[in-house]
């Protein structure tokens, strides 16, 4: 028989303020660090009019509806709220996010809201962004504004979206500003900083007289060593501990348990730097460790690592030219093919137990976390225009597969909450521009033009029988 998703399930959506809105010059927003770092002379795409939602969000959200959609992320620019980010708060950017919140609310949608998704204001980032502790302070008190304004109308909040996606593009990758590349160090260091700076803001949140519900969105993607030898699951185990497993020690169990401080001092050793986390910090983060109200799991991929024990190497695959990726790190391993998973033109594996096994993972180590929502997964494609007429297959098939693995994981105990495809409509994506496409409309980005993909007629039929189709 086939499985029915449980009464209430949530199936949403995606955005980010910066990769959907554009009005960058509208209602006195401030600079985030993407404004100027796009417009260097090189880049060959910019966040200036992006897909447009700060003037269409009604038009988007019509569809939303249309498609039988109940829940939505959206994030909430800081610098349209503190254009400079610790100054003044600015008015017209209040009353922007009162009235998308409110066009979500008309068209029985509930809006996700995300503080901090990658945007960090452009004076911020240049004090050091996550690394400059005075950040966590100025993050807190952004926060607090937005909890004050939208407390009554908003009831799940997102403090922070994938801190490991962050660092690994500032300071390993390098494809993110300040484009540092191959420090562990930094990464670990600002990892560290936002779990402070979510603590901050949950105690903040929960001594506040709102009401609601409050969580972070990690990715979380599983690492498996590409053969049993001792040294390939060594290798992905360490890649696990960065990625992962810091991270969730610190938001479920309060602390970095002995195993992942090993791990990460271990893999420190090998650029002759420590991680010493102070008393105070490591209090704050046990004290709201309890008061998380619910995990959101961005999933995209999977990686398969080998033992490695060269210099770090490390090239970005950002054009979609497939098969030109490589991900290798010093003291720790190499992503590496798998030949029976398929690829994306991005390389990312497509291997939807993936999503299963960590899911089942935070089932069993980490039953703090309370529920679960999957608040990004998608497939990045070249979508074929064909007059307006896009025969999305290939990303129907990726998203009935992950689904399925999420019915999969509920039907053995996990507590899934709900669904958000990324993105609801073609966003710019940050280090690919305007030619990777996730969305269930597709954008004309000159003319901001919507065309209702073959996906989302087909996720209105799912939602509408609350099971795959
Ligand atoms: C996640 C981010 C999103 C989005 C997505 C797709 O990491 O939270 O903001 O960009 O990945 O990534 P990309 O655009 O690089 O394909």
């Amino acid at each position: 028989m086939t499985k029915q998703f449980p009464k209430d399930f949530v199936f949403g959506a995606a955005t980010a303020a910066f990769q959907a809105e554009g009005g960058v010059h509208e209602g006195g927003r401030g600079p985030c660090y993407w404004d100027e770092y796009l417009h260097r002379p090189e880049s060959t795409f910019n966040g200036d009019h992006a897909s447009g939602f700060y003037y269409k969000f009604k038009e988007d959200l019509a569809h939303a509806k249309e498609f039988g959609l109940n829940g939505i992320r959206i994030s909430i620019a800081w610098t349209r709220v503190i254009p400079d980010g610790d100054g003044e708060v600015n008015q017209a950017g209040i009353d922007f996010y009162h009235e998308l919140i409110d066009e979500c609310w008309k068209n029985g949608i509930e809006p996700y809201v995300t503080l901090h998704h990658f945007d960090t204001p452009l004076p911020l980032h240049k004090s050091g962004d996550w690394l400059d502790r005075k950040n966590i302070k100025n993050f807190k008190r952004f926060a607090k504004v937005c909890f004050e304004e939208f407390g009554d109308k908003v009831n799940k909040w997102i403090t922070i979206n994938e801190p490991w996606s962050l660092v690994a593009g500032q300071y390993i990758i390098g494809h993110f500003p300040p484009n540092t590349r191959y420090s562990v160090k930094d990464a670990v260091e600002a990892m560290h900083n936002m779990m402070v700076a979510h603590a901050e803001a949950v105690k903040t949140f929960k001594e506040s007289a709102v009401s609601g519900e409050i969580g972070i969105v990690h990715i979380l993607e599983s690492k498996y060593p590409i053969t049993e030898s001792e040294a390939d699951r060594e290798a992905a185990k360490r890649e696990d501990v960065l990625a992962n497993q810091f991270m969730l020690d610190a938001n479920y169990k309060g602390a970095y348990s002995e195993e992942t401080l090993a791990y990460i001092r271990k893999i420190l050793s090998y650029s002759g730097d420590s991680f010493e986390p102070s008393a105070e910090d490591m209090e704050l983060i046990s004290e709201v460790s309890a008061q998380n109200d619910f995990i959101g799991v961005n999933y995209y991929a999977s990686h398969f690592i080998a033992s490695y024990d060269g210099e770090s190497e490390i090239v970005h695959n950002g054009t979609g030219e497939k098969g030109s990726s490589v991900f290798a790190l010093k003291g720790i391993g190499k992503r590496v093919d798998n030949p029976n998973i398929p690829k994306t033109d991005w390389d990312w594996p497509i291997y939807p137990k993936g999503l299963y096994d960590m899911i089942m993972r935070l089932y069993t180590d980490y039953p703090e976390h309370k529920k679960i929502y999957v608040t990004e997964n998608g497939l990045g494609y070249k979508d074929d225009f064909n007059g307006g007429n896009i025969q999305d297959d290939a990303r129907i098939d990726y998203i009935s597969q992950h689904l399925n693995a999420v019915l999969e994981a509920i039907e053995d105990g996990a507590d899934v909450r709900g669904y958000f495809l990324w993105s609801l409509m073609d966003v710019l994506s940050w280090t690919n521009g305007f030619n990777k496409r996730y969305g269930f409309l597709y954008v004309d980005f000159d003319t901001q033009d919507r065309y209702v993909k073959k996906s989302g007629r087909w996720m209105k039929k799912v939602t509408e029988e609350n099971q795959l189709v």
